[in-house]
């Protein structure tokens, strides 16, 4: 018995390593905090596109060809939408519109995003805790040569093709860690940066207030792995961003970025020859196979992870 596994996620990179945890770890041993950055309202409904992958990860209905959505899902209702008049550019499916009907039921009926999250895993029979990084409103807003634009806008109907000048996330000084995750930043003895984007996902979670001095004087080991492999975004547009905003599109930009919040990090065994420059910034580094296609991949990175954090796994 440790204080526990605290992982920090956001998007498709995340989800898979998550899964992977939620394989090796005991579920009172892990709790996975998204990011709520993306969350939009389509259709009048409250939709968390990260909290979303993560949840049908772990509850087996994950789309693996596109990472988000629910396999197999149908796009009738969003048809008879775009109809009536509505934009169909967010391809939300039939069985992923119940989820979002469901949340905002909860949430107009007065349950916390964290609540609401928690009664969908209880019944997607997800043991493991799921939390939102804040129960308060924050939107990522992307500025570009094109104005400034709400992040799903940016992502999905504009295809990342604008170029980026900053990101901003909005209400994030008025926002508090959600219970859950103030209650892990407690108590948990080790931190995992998932293999997410670092501007897209990670940075809306630490630009809620205390959130990065906490992590910065976490009191366990804390342990990334890194998204860029071979100087590219596994997949998104990590890379693209990290030029735009200046960054070094490579393992150790993303080193650079995570300085001071991490202990080990984890490069694909690729980039294996910049292990020396990431470990001058204070890091252990470890190269390993990170690409995780299939779920043996990702409970090997997860138990990877673990090993290298001293935490016991599930027998
Ligand atoms: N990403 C897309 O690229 N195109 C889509 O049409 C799309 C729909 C969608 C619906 C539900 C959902 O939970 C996620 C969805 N995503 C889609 C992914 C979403 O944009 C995520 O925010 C990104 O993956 C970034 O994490």
């Amino acid at each position: 018995m440790t204080g526990g596994v605290l992982a920090l996620a956001g998007g498709v990179g995340g989800a898979k390593l998550a899964l992977g945890l939620s394989k090796v770890l005991p579920a009172d041993e892990l709790t996975i905090v998204v990011n709520t950055g993306d969350d939009a309202t389509f259709h009048g409904l409250h939709v968390s596109p990260d909290l979303d992958t993560v949840m049908y990860a772990l509850a087996g209905l994950s789309n693996n060809e596109t990472g988000w959505g629910v396999a197999g899902d149908t796009f009738n209702s969003l048809g008879q939408l775009e109809r009536y008049g509505n934009p169909a550019w967010f391809n939300l499916g039939d069985k992923d519109l119940a989820t979002h009907i469901r949340r905002t039921e909860l949430l107009r009926n007065g349950s916390t995003l964290s609540e609401a999250t928690g009664s969908l895993c209880a019944s997607l029979d997800i043991a493991i805790r799921i939390v939102p990084m804040t129960d308060d409103p924050v939107h990522t807003m992307v500025e570009t040569t094109e104005g400034e634009l709400p992040f799903q806008t940016y992502f999905v109907r504009e295809q990342c093709r604008p170029v980026t000048l900053a990101i901003r996330y909005d209400g994030a000084e008025r926002a508090r860690p959600s219970p859950g995750f103030l209650d892990s930043l407690e108590t948990a003895s080790h931190l995992i940066i998932c293999p997410s984007n670092p501007f897209l996902s990670v940075d809306p979670i630490l630009a809620v207030p205390g959130v990065r001095q906490r992590l910065e004087k976490f009191a366990g080991r804390r342990l990334a792995v890194s998204p860029i492999v071979g100087g590219e975004a596994v997949r998104g547009p990590a890379g693209k961003l990290m030029r735009e905003l200046g960054h070094e599109v490579s393992c150790v930009g993303v080193a650079r970025y995570y300085q001071g919040l991490c202990d080990i990090f984890i490069i694909d065994e690729v980039d294996e020859g910049c292990a020396s420059e990431i470990e001058a910034l204070g890091m252990k580094v470890h190269a390993a196979p990170t690409i995780m296609q299939n779920d043996d991949d990702k409970e090997r990175l997860a138990r990877l992870a673990c090993h290298l954090l001293g935490v016991p796994l599930a027998s």
